[in-house]
């Protein structure tokens, strides 16, 4: 008898011990989608909801008390009849972006998707009665732009999240923690299958309760079961989990711990985004002119394309489904910038040297591009631990060459007589 226990005990561990180590190895197409994430460099974020009626941003309800019946009134005269997918692709493309992440459900847990799981959604509580996400999501792949959804962990209203429960046992206290989990699960299944070139899910909203169990083995194994090609990233600004496919950074550059919520977040080895809003905000503000110019949004994403992270933009398009003329003008600029230096950026990895005070620099195979982004009073930089041999050195601008000097420990390049540029003096190094 007590062999045969001992026995099972054994059966037992073993069966735990392999549970344990089942670690989630992505496919070969997953790997290759964490390939082109890298290459694409810079994205669109877009923060819309019923909180965009408000001008107020997207935690409106929250910061400003409304209850959560009250709020959902807002959903009865969402109609943002001017909505046109086809507009705001373009307008992607033309800003030099190569994919977009949109909010399809946010803290609010109104979603903005034609769903079976909840009737608080835009085709069915608004007098639009259509779905933006699938207009989105045709011309998405129409066009040939990434589409990833955010999508919240968070929920203010449902009573089975129970927003500001305790958590015991891995749970909310008088909530259905089992029935919030399904339910996820159905709307992801949702987003996953029905909708037209969806390559990624962007969680938020996890740090609300550290404590909880989010299940994410059986959610991050549901995306990839649908299709393993699928990046993930959590926003719980701590160092990746098991099954995610990219690491997130929210309005820091990766390393950088500026912002108080990540003081925990160390860099892990998947590939890196950082988000920022073009003003201060995610949602539409009315009250919000603080708004980025080109150059300070040029810097924020070769900064983080030399920090070999991507750089997700964030804009908060109006009730109506307009863009405001203060992000089109200064987008459009931006993409116009990214048509001349896209080459220095785009397919580029970073971290190649560390981040220096005149700049940084990217890389794509045997070539280097040295962004100079504050010119520096002496008239040279120092490239540390620049070991190849030097072919030639030019300005991308012009083509003209530039004088450099190699030694043991690096090499000088000479910035005296350059053409300068007032947002980055871009130098490519050819090596051999
Ligand atoms: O609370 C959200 C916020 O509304 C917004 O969505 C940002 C985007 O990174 N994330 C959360 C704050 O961490």
């Amino acid at each position: 008898m007590i062999k045969r226990l001992t026995l099972f005990v054994l059966l037992l561990y073993c069966f735990n011990a392999n549970a344990q180590t089942t670690k989630y190895s992505p496919t070969a197409d997953n790997l290759a989608a964490r390939e082109n994430f890298q290459d694409m460099k810079f994205g669109m974020f877009i923060h819309w909801g019923i909180y965009s009626q408000l001008g107020a941003g997207e935690w409106v309800m929250h910061d400003k008390n409304i209850p959560y019946n009250n709020y959902k009134r807002l959903a009865d005269f969402f109609n943002p009849q001017a909505f046109n997918a086809k507009e705001w692709v373009a307008f992607a493309k033309r800003a030099g972006m190569k994919y977009i992440t949109i909010t399809s459900r946010h803290h609010d847990g109104f979603s903005m998707f034609a769903t079976k799981f909840s009737p608080y959604n835009i085709v069915d509580a608004t007098p639009y009665h259509k779905d933006p996400l699938m207009e989105l999501a045709q011309e998405c792949q129409k066009e040939g732009i990434e589409l990833h959804f955010y999508y919240s962990l968070l929920d203010w209203g449902r009573p089975d999240y129970n927003f500001g429960s305790p958590i015991v046992n891995g749970k909310p206290v008088n909530g259905d923690w089992d029935s919030y989990i399904k339910f996820m699960k159905d709307q992801l299944t949702e987003l996953i299958t029905k909708y037209p070139a969806v390559k990624g899910i962007w969680f938020d909203g996890e740090w609300e309760r550290h404590s909880v169990n989010w299940h994410f083995d059986e959610i991050y194994g549901l995306i990839h079961k649908l299709d393993p090609a699928i990046m993930i990233g959590n926003n719980h600004h701590l160092a990746p989990i098991d099954g995610e496919d990219f690491q997130m950074f929210e309005k820091d550059l990766p390393g950088n711990k500026t912002t108080g919520f990540n003081n925990e977040q160390s860099i892990g080895a998947l590939p890196l985004e950082t988000c920022e809003t073009i003003n201060g905000s995610w949602g539409f503000n009315i009250n919000d002119r603080n708004y980025k110019s080109v150059k300070q949004i040029i810097h924020y994403l070769v900064n983080a394309a030399g920090r070999n992270a991507n750089f997700l933009l964030n804009i908060g398009p109006m009730p109506n489904g307009k863009i405001q003329p203060e992000f089109t003008d200064t987008l459009t600029a931006v993409g116009a910038w990214m048509q001349k230096n896209g080459q220095s950026v785009y397919g580029t990895r970073g971290n190649i040297i560390p981040p220096q005070q005149w700049g940084v620099v990217t890389g794509k195979s045997k070539t280097l591009y040295v962004h100079i982004l504050d010119m520096p009073e002496q008239p040279y930089i120092f490239l540390p631990l620049f070991k190849g041999k030097i072919e030639k050195v030019h300005v991308i601008a012009d083509g003209s060459s530039v004088k450099y000097k190699q030694v043991p420990e690096g090499v000088f390049v000479y910035t005296n007589n350059l053409r300068t540029d007032p947002n980055d003096t871009i130098i490519q190094i050819t090596t051999d």
